[in-house]
């Protein structure tokens, strides 16, 4: 279990989603969500960006591909101010690696990880290919995660492999409009729910924080746990945060307010 922050009172902030790169309004989301962590500096003593942040990324060796130089100027902000930052990579965002930990000093974890915050423990997570439910996914997931296929990857000049990285991209929203999956999809088809009550059995747990689904949601699990997703900053601008001091998780919209 990772022990997470100063132990002061406060706040940690989840996000998740962002997928920065894609849409027109990829600029002014990563803007924003600047804003959100350029407040969190001052405020916050922890930001946990749990997958998905990047819709496409590949770490290179000697190189870095374009965009995205906002966010990553201020994550090394915050990292430098003594916020921590805990970052999961997610199914858009896998080939990250451990760039974000060697450039900005981010945590990066590719497994759901248990924190212990405020003495409240968190089963924390992106929320991708959990319960195993969609196979053709979990069959994908082993390739792109394949060592021999990332060395190949990166072998390949990025003219020729980023296209077909971009594809794998859209394939993965094309199937979340498919499935209409953006709503929730009952406790026994909803991949992370299923997972996180087979942890539930085996230890105490508070609060289980995902992502993923693109769908901001509080729904108490059953032995005192609760289930947050952290929903999206690509559609919706949300955000949950955590008060230490009096054990609240709420969700917000940046642009909204409180949401839940
Ligand atoms: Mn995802």
């Amino acid at each position: 279990m990772v022990e997470v922050g100063h132990g002061d009172g406060r706040p940690v902030l989840f996000l998740s989603d962002a997928h920065l790169g894609s849409g027109a309004d990829s600029l002014e989301r990563e803007r924003q969500l600047c804003a959100l962590l350029g407040e969190a500096a001052g405020r916050c003593q922890a930001v946990f960006l749990l997958g998905d942040i990047f819709d496409f990324w590949f770490t290179y060796r000697h190189v870095v591909p374009r965009g995205h130089v906002r966010l990553l100027g201020r994550l090394a902000e915050l990292s430098d101010s003594g916020v921590g930052i805990h970052f999961f990579i997610g199914n858009h965002d896998m080939w990250v690696f451990d760039y974000l930990q060697g450039e900005v000093g981010a945590a990066t974890y590719s497994e759901p990880e248990l924190f212990l915050i405020g003495g409240r423990r968190f089963l924390v997570g992106h929320g991708d290919g959990l319960g195993h439910l969609d196979k053709g996914f979990d069959f994908m997931r082993g390739v792109f995660r394949s060592r021999f296929n990332q060395r190949l990857f990166a072998a390949l000049p990025s003219s020729l492999t980023f296209p077909i990285a971009r594809r794998w991209s859209d394939n993965n929203k094309l199937r979340h409009e498919r499935q209409d999956s953006l709503h929730y999809l009952g406790d026994d088809r909803e991949g992370i729910v299923v997972y996180c009550r087979q942890r539930l059995e085996a230890e105490p747990i508070d609060y289980c924080v995902f992502g993923h689904r693109h769908t901001p949601l509080v729904m108490p699990l059953g032995e005192g746990c609760t289930y947050v997703n952290t929903g999206d900053w690509l559609i919706g601008r949300n955000y949950a945060e955590y008060s230490p001091t009096d054990h609240t998780l709420c969700l917000y919209d940046y642009q909204k307010g409180r949401i839940g």
